[in-house]
């Protein structure tokens, strides 16, 4: 046990008394589209299964923990992933499976509270703190939500629960698959102490590396910085930096949220396979899509990219900052960054597409999204 006298955490003590007196449980599925396909074809069972790329020239989009054990993960060329692990299982992907799966969890979700924030098809925040139907305790909720899923789905799921979202959603990457982990208030600051800082939400490689370079690995070596050196080496990126670092995290989770998001795709009549036409191509998506982002005032801290290969594999790859995107330009970074991960790519792209989220993703946080920002479809910028 630290001794908080001695690091002066005087903010942090009041944030526990006053704001760590919510429940939040963050539920997130186990290799999601991989056990929907070993759910529903037994032969699957206990195997190494990759879902995406059905050709060797394909590309993984989820992976099984069978399969996890070789090292095999998302976004990974399908070629290498069968090097790594030569029993592997290629499956296509079956969207409506998934979408099917994602209504029965919400619906679950629904029958314990009001305040649910999906993430994703498999991921979402509850706030159960209001315990409306008298379960005693969120840890409760929390098995009877994971006891529920498999019931309902023959899938499991794994559950964090703690004081915010922030603390919520790294415990339940904690114990994964089909765990639990709950982190009490005065336990907080110590769990994301023992974190590398890259398990840190808005933390990407490139981050990582640099907070390595500045000699900062866990989340313990983050909280001996104060603001303003935080402020200086990470920019608007320190504030939360310093909040996260002691554990701090006051955003609502946001039910019912509209879908705010402004985006384009375009799809290729030759398939893009030059890393110059690549990055070219995403340029040009990159200023049709800001254009459009200015006509609707609209406003965002998640950039998704969106990658088809020439075997209409799909990936989307998406980051979260903790604050708005500030212009095009960092838009467009953002965007390269994540293409940076995909590339080599193992086969040509027939579409691109990048897409700026308000409140989608694990987005907004109370006051700084703008009142001029507008709920809009997404749009097709570009048709051939
Ligand atoms: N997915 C995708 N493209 C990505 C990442 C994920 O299409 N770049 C899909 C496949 C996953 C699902 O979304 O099954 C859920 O994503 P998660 O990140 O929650 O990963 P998993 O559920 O597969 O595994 P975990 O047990 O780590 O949550
Ligand atoms: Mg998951």
């Amino acid at each position: 046990m630290l001794h908080k006298s001695r690091i002066g955490y005087t903010k942090a003590d009041a944030y526990i008394r006053v704001m760590a007196s919510r429940k939040i449980i963050h539920v997130d599925m186990d290799a999601f589209f991989a056990s929907v396909e070993q759910r529903d074809n037994p032969d699957l069972r206990g195997k190494p299964v990759a879902v995406g790329g059905s050709s060797r020239r394909g590309v993984v989009a989820a992976a099984s923990y069978e399969a996890r054990a070789f090292g095999v993960k998302s976004a990974m060329p399908s070629s290498r992933a069968a090097k790594l692990c030569p029993d592997l299982i290629f499956v296509k992907s079956r969207f409506e499976a998934y979408r099917e799966a994602s209504a029965i969890i919400r619906d679950i979700f629904a029958r314990y509270t009001d305040l649910v924030q999906p993430l994703s098809l498999d991921e979402a925040y509850l706030d159960v703190t209001h315990d409306t139907l008298g379960i005693g305790s969120a840890v409760k909720i929390a098995k009877y939500i994971r006891a529920d899923i498999w019931d309902e789905t023959q899938l499991t799921a794994s559950a964090g629960v703690s004081y915010n979202k922030f603390i919520a959603k790294l415990a339940s990457d904690q114990n994964k698959p089909n765990g639990i982990c709950v982190i009490l208030p005065d336990q907080g600051a110590d769990f994301v102490a023992s974190l590398p800082v890259r398990r840190f939400r808005g933390v990407g490689p490139r981050t990582a590396e640099k907070m390595a370079r500045l000699g900062i690995e866990s989340g313990a070596d983050l909280r001996t910085k104060d603001e303003a050196w935080l402020a200086a080496h990470f920019g608007s990126f320190g504030g939360y930096l310093h909040r996260a670092a002691r554990g701090i995290d006051d955003r609502p989770v946001n039910a019912n949220r509209r879908r705010k998001s402004v985006g384009g795709e375009r799809t290729y009549s030759q398939d893009k396979r030059e890393e110059s036409d690549i990055r070219a191509a995403l340029d040009e998506i990159i200023d049709k899509v800001w254009d459009r982002i200015d006509h609707n005032k609209a406003r965002g801290r998640t950039v998704v990219l969106k990658a088809r290969y020439a075997d209409f594999t799909t990936l989307t790859r998406s980051k979260s900052l903790p604050r708005l995107v500030k212009d095009k330009t960092e838009f467009g970074e953002i965007g390269h960054a994540m293409m940076d991960q995909l590339l080599p790519a193992p086969m040509g792209f027939r579409l691109l597409g990048m897409t700026l989220s308000g409140l989608e993703q694990d987005g907004d946080q109370a006051g700084i999204e703008p009142a001029g920002n507008r709920a809009t479809a997404q749009l097709s910028l570009f048709e051939e």
